[in-house]
């Protein structure tokens, strides 16, 4: 899939003039539209972005439920904020307005309906937050006191409680899948409902890429595949946590994993692949604005490299709505790092075949 809707094109071309209109016409309405809340024009503009990003997905993968999602959870962020729910509603006009100002007729119908989807979520009763430690995982005490123990800021304390749990039997594995992920998981939750501040989500999520390194450093994994993977976030993506546990996996059963982290430039991956062999790509996406990025890297890395490179794609963004990886153009996903292992498998069976 590329950018192909004359939408998704003006959409992408000219996101920072429609940013800047929207702050404007915001401004100039000052407490009609903030609903008396002091906000700078330049937090606006950061707020008009994000919508036209999430907007512009979207309208490029033919989904109006990405921008729902999205317009719910800034709902919810709002809402947990004592937000007035007009703030978000006149945002959304305002950037309707904008863009059928800016926009043909035809290029404006083909935005119009998703926006409209958008708006319609803002009638519906607001879906509440879904916790994400409960009694179904078996390691629930523990993942609750390592949570606990580094929101008090006792970060030793909480990673040797981790430590010794492993010493004790635990597969690293499981404390990965059971405690970490659903921990940050939460975390993000309880932030989302204004329960920790930005610092402390800060501080535990350092703490969780601490004791990764320990825990990955603990063991030395069998020497099995020769096949290389290259894990990489795009674009301004920050979250590399997710993928830094797929490299992590991946590492343990014995494959060849680069980790390039948050924020890898799109030409520098592609260098990368040739210069490493890898014959398997692996993209993270947490935040759907940056799908737009992995789809023009999978046209990049067909352009150059044609099919001999398998493309796996996962992260938050593709977890929350099925069959976006194949939106993308990638031949794989995998919902969490122990499936990406089962996928890789998969994939260097066929390769070897
Ligand atoms: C820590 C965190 C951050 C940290 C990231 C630090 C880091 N180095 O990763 C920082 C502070 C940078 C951050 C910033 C932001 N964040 Co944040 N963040 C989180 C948080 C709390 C945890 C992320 C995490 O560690 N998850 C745990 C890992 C293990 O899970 P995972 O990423 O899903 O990965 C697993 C799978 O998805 C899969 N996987 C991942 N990658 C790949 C790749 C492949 C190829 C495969 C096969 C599989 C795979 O395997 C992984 C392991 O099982 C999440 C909450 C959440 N639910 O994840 C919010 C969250 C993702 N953030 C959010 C937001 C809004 C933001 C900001 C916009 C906040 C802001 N106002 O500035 C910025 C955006 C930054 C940016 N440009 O990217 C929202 C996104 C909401 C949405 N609807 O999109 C969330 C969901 C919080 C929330 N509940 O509101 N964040």
């Amino acid at each position: 899939m590329s950018i192909t809707h004359e939408a998704g094109i003006v959409l992408n071309r000219d996101r920072l003039v429609l940013a800047a209109a929207v702050a404007d016409r915001i401004v100039e309405k000052d407490d009609a539209v903030t609903g008396g809340v002091p906000v700078s024009r330049e937090t606006i503009h950061g707020y008009a972005l994000h919508d036209l990003s999430k907007l512009l997905v979207a309208v490029i993968a033919d989904r109006p439920a990405l921008f729902q999602a999205y317009v719910e959870w800034q709902r919810s962020v709002n809402f947990h904020r004592d937000i007035p729910s007009t703030v978000l509603h006149n945002r959304l006009d305002v950037l309707s307005d904008v863009l059928n100002a800016h926009m043909d007729e035809d290029t404006f119908a083909e935005v119009a309906p998703v926006l409209e989807a958008g708006r319609q979520i803002l009638s519906h009763e607001m879906t509440p937050t879904v916790p994400y430690l409960t009694p179904s995982n078996p390691l629930l005490s523990l993942a609750n006191r390592y949570l606990q123990l580094s929101l008090a800021q006792h970060y030793d304390e909480a990673m040797r409680s981790i430590l010794r749990a492993v010493e004790d039997g635990i597969p690293v594995t499981e404390a990965y899948i059971r405690i970490i992920q659903p921990v940050q998981q939460e975390l993000g939750r309880l932030w989302q409902m204004n329960q920790v501040t930005v610092p402390q989500e800060h501080a535990v999520t350092e703490t969780s890429r601490s004791l990764m390194a320990l825990l990955r450093g603990r063991y030395r994994p069998p020497s099995r595949h020769n096949t290389t993977v290259l894990i990489a976030c795009l674009g301004g993506e920050l979250h590399d946590l997710g993928a830094r546990m797929v490299s992590d996996f991946l590492y343990l059963e014995g494959f060849h994993s680069i980790f390039t982290g948050a924020n890898t430039p799109h030409h520098q991956i592609i260098d990368e692949v040739r210069t490493s062999g890898a014959s398997v790509v692996a993209l993270s996406t947490t935040m759907s604005l940056h799908v737009h990025l992995v789809i023009d890297l999978i046209d990049r890395i067909r352009d150059v490299f044609g099919r001999k490179i398998t493309i796996m794609v996962g992260g938050y963004a593709f977890n929350q709505h099925a069959n976006l990886w194949k939106d993308v153009g990638a031949d794989a996903y995998a919902k969490s790092a122990d499936a990406a292992v089962s996928v890789m498998q998969d994939v260097t069976a066929s390769l070897s075949a």
